[in-house]
């Protein structure tokens, strides 16, 4: 695998302001205990307080979506250090930043915004997701059972592994192209952009009576790219007559292709670092590992339509941080 150049945002000598944390921890705790439902609301008191007190997280946050979607597709965040506060303050940190990117989703079990990414124990029989495991997650994006999966994700490590669990990304625009270069690789494309393929839609998202699966192709235009191999295979299990020939073919050609594509950038997050990554461009996966300590809290969160014009407006006033 090459090492290729990643972005990296690194803010030295962050600091808060005297007193911050004991004005904003009584809404931290009631956000931890999910006292509060209203997440759009949520998100605009936290967006206020930063724009008066830390506007520094707010021009972050900023250049964070402009990264996100630039050629780049996904930026690392070093030097914050919101890992040395106890939860729920780490968490209200990094909301208070992830906010600015756009509107959060909840998670399918519980009403929170944030997940953690964690080996546990599984309570019940149900198939268990990367984020519960210490296994390998092979590239994949989030959410690609959702009709409109989040545009953006991000991973704030509070504990990283110390061999292991290092994060991979790979550009989807440049994998396309690199697939474009040969005869079997176009015909491959064509599939994947022409064809529905099935993807199985966890149990805790299927209403009753409703399918377990929604159709989509592969490649597309929003999101560019939508892959996930093991819910694929899943619907295929349930569903034989979707497994025809075409694309079975195409999908094996296709992870082949993944398997030995060169250009993968790999790098470790260390405790405090975040990485934010456009999850309609950019596929990603995690080496695995063996500490069953790992922590990283996940965020999954969708473009704002007002987004560019909120960005040219707030390019212009803003100061380079990094
Ligand atoms: O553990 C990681 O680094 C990423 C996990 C992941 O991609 C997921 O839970 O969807
Ligand atoms: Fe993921």
């Amino acid at each position: 695998m090459q090492c290729l150049e990643h972005p990296v945002l690194d803010i030295n000598k962050f600091t808060l302001p005297a007193k911050f944390l004991t004005e904003i921890s009584w809404l931290a705790q009631e956000i931890s205990e999910n006292r509060m439902n209203d997440w759009s609301a949520i998100q605009s008191r936290l967006k206020t307080i930063v724009q008066e007190k830390i506007p520094r997280l707010e021009e972050l946050g900023i250049q964070i979506v402009q990264r996100l979607n630039s050629e780049q597709g996904f930026v690392i965040v070093k030097g914050l250090s919101f890992h040395l506060y106890k939860r729920p303050i780490a968490d209200y940190l990094y909301l208070s930043l992830a906010a600015h990117l756009g509107k959060f989703t909840v998670h399918s079990n519980s009403k929170n915004v944030i997940w953690d990414v964690t080996p546990r124990p599984l309570l019940n029989q149900r198939k268990p997701t990367f984020s519960e495991l210490d296994a390998e997650a092979p590239l994949h994006i989030d959410s690609a059972f959702r009709h409109k999966p989040e545009e953006y994700f991000g991973l704030f490590a509070i504990k990283s592994a110390k061999e292991g669990g290092n994060s991979i990304i790979v550009k989807a625009n440049d994998l396309i192209q690199s697939l474009q270069s040969s005869s079997f690789g176009v015909q491959c494309l064509r599939i994947l952009r022409e064809q529905n393929f099935p993807f199985q839609v966890p149990s805790a998202f299927v209403g009753a009576g409703k399918s377990n699966i929604i159709l989509a192709p592969i490649v597309a235009d929003k999101p560019l790219i939508r892959f996930r191999l093991d819910t694929i295979e899943a619907s295929f299990k349930c569903y034989p007559e979707l497994a025809t020939p075409a694309r079975l073919w195409a999908l094996g050609y296709f992870e082949r292709f993944i398997k030995s594509y060169e250009n993968k950038i790999e790098f470790k997050l260390t405790d405090g670092d975040m990485v934010f990554v456009n999850n309609h461009k950019v596929l990603h996966g995690r080496t695995a590992f063996s500490q069953n300590d790992r922590l990283l809290l996940r965020v999954r969160i969708e473009q704002n339509s007002q987004d560019t014009s909120e960005i040219q407006n707030l390019n212009q006033k803003m100061k380079v941080i990094a």
